[in-house]
């Protein structure tokens, strides 16, 4: 999945109505929306998809957060993408985000953070295909 990233926006960006400010920032920055589904992870499903955490003291936090509520799953396409929605997003912990992130803007502690974004290309192959499979991609 070169030049393609895979993003969530967590359940604290759609309860606080951001799903359609976040995606114009998205859009404004020159991602192409390439699948885009709107749906709820179980525990189950979030403790999967967080599995790399399990060690980490807020994994339990994280799943049972991750699994609160709907949120909004998409595949993005652009150049340089993870690393260019990377710095879109900002740092994990809003109040280290830089000015005009989407954290910075949009989000309110380091675990509901509004968004998620993939670290490197295999991993936003792998997210992307938790969550859609080839037919679902244009
Ligand atoms: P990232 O989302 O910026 O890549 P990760 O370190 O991969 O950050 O952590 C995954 C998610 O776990 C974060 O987006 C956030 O929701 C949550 N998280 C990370 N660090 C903490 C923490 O110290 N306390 C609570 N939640 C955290
Ligand atoms: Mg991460």
């Amino acid at each position: 999945m070169s030049n393609r990233t895979f993003t969530m926006l967590k359940p604290d960006a759609v309860s606080n109505n951001y799903i359609g400010p976040i995606l114009a920032k998205i859009n404004e920055a020159g991602f192409r929306i390439v699948a885009m589904k709107y749906t709820r992870l179980s525990q189950e499903q979030a403790g999967n998809f967080y599995a790399v955490h399990k060690e980490r003291p807020f994994y339990k936090d994280l799943v049972s957060y991750m699994s609160s509520g709907p949120i909004v799953a998409a595949i993005l396409e652009k150049n340089n993408a993870v690393e260019d929605f990377r710095t879109l997003i900002g740092a994990t912990d809003p109040s280290k985000a830089a000015p005009g992130t989407i954290r910075n803007l949009f989000a309110k502690s380091i675990e509901a953070n509004a968004v998620h974004g993939s670290d490197s290309d295999e991993n936003a192959s792998i997210e992307g295909g938790f969550f859609f499979s080839q037919l679902e991609r244009f």
